[in-house]
This record gives structure tokens, C-alpha cells and sequence, in this order.
């Protein structure tokens, strides 16, 4: 029989978990057969195509939806000319890029870092606090020694055009997240509408591989100019992102201090496992934020985006202007979901 073939039948069948500390570590485990080999990824933003393509080069190959994921998120990580998510991002108020990320496997193994600086891929720092300690969260300096001894180069992310777009906020100094562009700068007066500015910010993404297997990875700078040391809803495990292998995947962008209120991520997937569908899921999320405070809800972006069990995907956001990327066999699309405003 090939490897291939082994591989997916070893999927339904299932395949012992070892337990190594309180992680599990483990190959495939018992799935449905009507997902098997039709892997999919999907990702928040305009940015999230290109983003998919590295996802999509590992599950098409059979590959882990968690390794799929990270690779996937590297993408606009490394991406100087992306002002919201790893090198280039814009920095707190004190000038400095401070990056947020989380990933979380099929097995509820799950890592992230929380305000780390001067490493460029703050997504596989999280990987290798999920993969080789015995916590879930390193912050600030601890994250950033433990990724110097795991062989991550200190680096500037802040490049010459995020320093003058700080320089320029300076001149006002003013906290005012801008919809759809939270973790960005652009001139209200001239472009009331950021059309002329691509609508990215945090990337979340979540995968279905071939053996039917969830992966989830989430990575941002955060908002721009926030308080040096202010954490937003990304690597906060259940608010940024949670994977629930039985049940689908859900992740969040926008105001992020909304979504960790209402634990977003977790309260969709758990909607979900009680029958809403990832669109209607997403919806009940926005509609409990509008409920905490109608006249605030009106004044800020969250969108969430979720995933089931069955390869069903859906979305749902307060105000018009968030999209998402969707790759599997059949299509490479961008999608446009419906929101409240
Ligand atoms: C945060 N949720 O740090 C992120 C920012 C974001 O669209 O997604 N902006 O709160």
C-alpha cells in the first residue's frame, strides 16, 4: 500500500496519542471520511491570498494543517510593505514594534508570545513554545531570550516608513484606531474611505489537512501607538483564535479589547458545536459586542472568521471593508462577508 494511503487510513482509523508531559503529541486522530483529502485554508484580509499560497504548498502535499498555517503566516510576517503584521508594523507610541501571535493544533496544543520585539517571525516562536516547553504564553523579554536560545536573530523590524509614520502621529499623538486599518496610519481628510490603502491588519488563518486535521495561527503588531506593553486579542488563546478539533476553528481581528470581552474565538467554535453554522456563529459574536455597547460597536471594526468540521467556512464583521482568502481544491477566492453597518 503507498504512504499515502497508509497515511489516510491510519486518519480513520485513528492513531495512538503519546502523552509527553501535558502535551500530546500524536499522529493523526479519528476523523470523518467525508473531509478526508480535501484540505482547505483560510485567512482574514486581502493579504491572506498570498498568505494561503504557503499554507497550500504543505496540505496539498498531504502535509500538517498546523505546519501549514505557520508557514503560511510567515508570509506577511516577513513582509516589509505590510504595516500590521510582523516586520514593517507599526510601532506602540514609544516607537517600538511590539508583535502579538498564537498557534494552536488538532490536540488543543497551543503556544504564543505576547510583546515581543526584534524577532521577525513571532509565529514560529510561539510554534516552539507550543512544541518544546511546558507552557502556553511567554511574554516581553522572557519571549524574546527563549527565541535568541532557540536560534532566532535579533533584528530592527521598524522600517524608514513605519518611523515616519510614527514621526507624524507624534505630531498629534492621538489614539484613534482606524476601521478596517486598526494597526495603520492614513490620512482621514484626504481618503475618508482607506480605499486607497489595502485593508489588511492582523492575520488569522485556519486549516482543514488532508487527514481532516485543524491548525490555527493568528500574528500581529497590534494596534498602532497603543501603550508600550498593551496585548491585544491575537495570541490570546480562545479570543484571537481557538481550535476545537472536533468541532472547527475560529479567529478574530479588529479592536481587540472587544474581543477578549466576549472570548470570541471560543464562544464561535462553541456555537458551532451547537449546530450554528460558522457564518451565523460569526454573526451571534459581532451582535454580542453591539450589545456590551451599541454606540461604541458603531465606531470600531471586529470581524470574526470561522471554520467547521464538515470544511464549511464563514464570516461575519461590524462594519463593511473586512474580506477574507479561501484556498482548497476548488477555488483561490477572496470573499466578502456581510456585516451589521
Ligand atoms: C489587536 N486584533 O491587536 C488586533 C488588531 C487587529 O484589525 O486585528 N486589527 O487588537
Amino acid at each position: 500500500m503507498s504512504s499515502r494511503r497508509t497515511f489516510l487510513q491510519n486518519a480513520v482509523v485513528g492513531s495512538a496519542a503519546v502523552l509527553s508531559g501535558e502535551k500530546i503529541f500524536a499522529g493523526p486522530v479519528k476523523t470523518m471520511e467525508a473531509i478526508l483529502n480535501n484540505p482547505i485554508v483560510i485567512s482574514t484580509w486581502d493579504f491572506g491570498k498570498a498568505a494561503n499560497v504557503g499554507a497550500w504548498e504543505i496540505l496539498q502535499k498531504g502535509g500538517r494543517a498546523v505546519d501549514a498555517v505557520e508557514a503560511g503566516v510567515r508570509i506577511p510576517e516577513a513582509d516589509g510593505a505590510n504595516q500590521s503584521v510582523g516586520y514593517g508594523g507599526l510601532p506602540d507610541r514609544d516607537g517600538r514594534v511590539t508583535l502579538d501571535a498564537c498557534i494552536m493544533d488538532e490536540f488543543y496544543n497551543c503556544g504564543s508570545v505576547m510583546c515581543l520585539e526584534n524577532i521577525m517571525h513571532p509565529i514560529s516562536v510561539a510554534r516552539l513554545v507550543m512544541d518544546k516547553t511546558p507552557h502556553v504564553i511567554l511574554a516581553g523579554d522572557g519571549a524574546f531570550q527563549f527565541a535568541l536560545a532557540n536560534g532566532f536573530k535579533k533584528e530592527n523590524l521598524l522600517t524608514p516608513e513605519s518611523e515616519k509614520a510614527w514621526k507624524e502621529w507624534l505630531k498629534t499623538a492621538k489614539y484613534e484606531p482606524i476601521k478596517n486599518i486598526e494597526n495603520q496610519l492614513y490620512d482621514k481628510k484626504k481618503d475618508p474611505m482607506p480605499g486607497g490603502i489595502k485593508n489588511h491588519d492582523t492575520i488569522g488563518m485556519l486549516a482543514i489537512d488532508a487527514a481532516g486535521n485543524f491548525g490555527g495561527a493568528c500574528t500581529t503588531s497590534g494596534m498602532a501607538y497603543k501603550i508600550h506593553g498593551r496585548v491585544g486579542d491575537s495570541p490570546v488563546i480562545g479570543a484571537g483564535l481557538y481550535v476545537d478539533n472536533e468541532v472547527g476553528a475560529a479567529t478574530a481581528t479588529g479592536v481587540g479589547e472587544e474581543v477578549i470581552r466576549i472570548v470570541g474565538a471560543h464562544l464561535i467554535v462553541e456555537l458551532m458545536r451547537q449546530g450554528y453554522s460558522p457564518e451565523a456563529a460569526c454573526k451571534e459574536g459581532v451582535e454580542r459586542i453591539i450589545k456590551r455597547n451599541p454606540a461604541k460597536a458603531k465606531e470600531i471594526q471586529v470581524g470574526f472568521l470561522a471554520l467547521n468540521k464538515k470544511g464549511e467556512f464563514g464570516a461575519y464583521c461590524l462594519q463593511k471593508g473586512f474580506t477574507y482568502a479561501v484556498r482548497n481544491n476548488k477555488e483561490e477566492k477572496m470573499y466578502t462577508p456581510k456585516s451589521i453597518y
